[in-house]
């Protein structure tokens, strides 16, 4: 897939502000400062669509693109985030779990992790959230510019154990020389139009029970 359009279309502290539009929804989670908004930009191609901050804590909203008059791009506030009072993460948690659990267009979640280091309890939390709700998602493992090839093969097998996910879940990504970005297009592609598995209807003639193995002639 190609990204031709994009732009912001609103900040909702809920999601039932949302109208939605019927349009399939993709939502970037992960802990403050993982590379969220930049990830939205450098995929877009547009380095003002989303801020971002060297400071973590940037995005404290719910912030909503529009691609191609295909689909939303969502990007959830950090979480983790150190230096935030107690009331503030209460309010970021529920924003965060309003939204996952409230969308009925949420196909999929985009869970960011820092490629150079092991996930966190928060993200290993976020995992295991979404898998208990049923709710798909795939790994991206940011940041990937900062690490050689050597050392990407060394920390992505750590991150699949903490996050129990498969090899192929995780995609390496780097915002800044673009690692990822033509995977990352093609698993949206995969999400948005997923190729209908083929039911045959097998016929199985009477007589033929399945306890029945082959007989061997002695
Ligand atoms: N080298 C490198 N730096 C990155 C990459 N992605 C993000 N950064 C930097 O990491 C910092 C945080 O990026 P953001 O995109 O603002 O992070 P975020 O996850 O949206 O953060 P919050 O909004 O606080 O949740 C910025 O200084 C980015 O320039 C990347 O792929 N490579
Ligand atoms: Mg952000």
């Amino acid at each position: 897939m190609r990204i031709v359009r994009a732009s912001f279309v609103v900040s909702l502290e809920k999601l039932r502000d949302f109208p939605g539009q019927g349009m399939p929804e993709i939502a970037m989670a992960g802990k403050s400062n993982v590379g969220k908004s930049s990830l939205i930009n450098s995929l877009c191609g547009n380095s003002k669509l989303a801020r971002t901050s060297s400071e973590p804590g940037k995005t404290r909203l719910v912030n909503i693109y529009r691609v191609n008059d295909e689909f939303f791009l969502t990007d959830l506030p950090g979480y983790g985030f150190a230096k935030a009072p107690g009331s503030e993460k209460a309010k970021w948690s529920s924003m965060i779990e309003g939204y996952l659990n409230g969308s009925e267009m949420l196909r999929h979640v985009f869970l960011l992790v820092d490629i150079r280091h092991e996930p966190t309890s928060d993200d290993i939390m976020m995992a295991k959230y979404l898998r208990h709700y049923k709710i798909p998602f795939s790994v991206i493992a940011t940041k990937a510019d900062k690490l050689s090839k050597a050392a990407r093969g060394r920390n992505l097998p750590v991150i699949c154990r903490a996050l129990a996910v498969q090899p192929w879940q995780i995609i390496p990504y780097s915002s800044e020389d673009l690692t990822g970005k033509d995977k990352l297009l093609e698993r949206i592609e995969g999400i948005l139009h997923p190729v209908e598995e083929v039911q045959a209807d097998i016929e199985i003639p009477e007589g033929i029970t399945f306890e029945d193995g082959p007989t061997r002639e002695e």
